[in-house]
């Protein structure tokens, strides 16, 4: 009887064991994802470079597929801003920022038609932090803007991705 219950034991033990190492395993390797195309979610800070009609990093990276939480903190007391992922070159920006002038702050400045739009922020009162999740597209480079009335071209940059 006495074996029997300490195989019991033993194996009870054994199974608990495998269960932590399990659990710590797998808390290691989600912390350290070393690239590649298993890259696990990432958020990335951008804000409004002070009063300036600028933001304050004009070159993101993420990885395609990647789901990406972009945080934009607006640095100005005074300016609205937003952070518009554009779906195209200028033309298509120019496009959606005409359109956005007459859809007005209500619509976040943005069209009705969203085809070209591939994220978009909040807008961004003055010192207001916004976030917003999304999908990063297929490799390439796409440019991101503001959509507030005059401030494309100037406030705009480039996200990168990458295979
Ligand atoms: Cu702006």
């Amino acid at each position: 009887m006495k074996i029997w219950l300490r195989m019991i034991a033993f194996a009870v033990l054994t199974a608990l064991a495998m269960v932590l190492v399990a659990c710590g395993g797998g808390g290691n390797s989600g912390g350290s994802s070393g690239g590649g195309q298993s890259s696990g979610p990432v958020t990335l800070e951008i804000g409004s470079k002070g009063e300036e009609l600028a933001y304050d990093k004009t070159e993101l990276r993420v990885a395609a597929g990647q789901t990406v939480t972009l945080r934009f903190k607006n640095n100005s007391a005074v300016q609205q801003h937003n952070w518009i992922l554009v779906k195209g070159g200028d033309a298509e920006a120019a496009a959606i920022v005409n359109a956005g002038l007459t859809a007005g702050p209500a619509a976040n400045y943005l069209p009705a038609d969203k085809s070209n739009v591939l994220a978009e922020s909040p807008l961004a009162n003055g010192n207001e932090t916004v976030e917003v999740t999304f999908t990063a597209p297929a490799a390439g480079t796409y440019i991101y803007i503001c959509t507030v009335p005059g401030h494309y071209p100037l406030m705009q940059g480039k996200l990168i991705v990458t295979n």
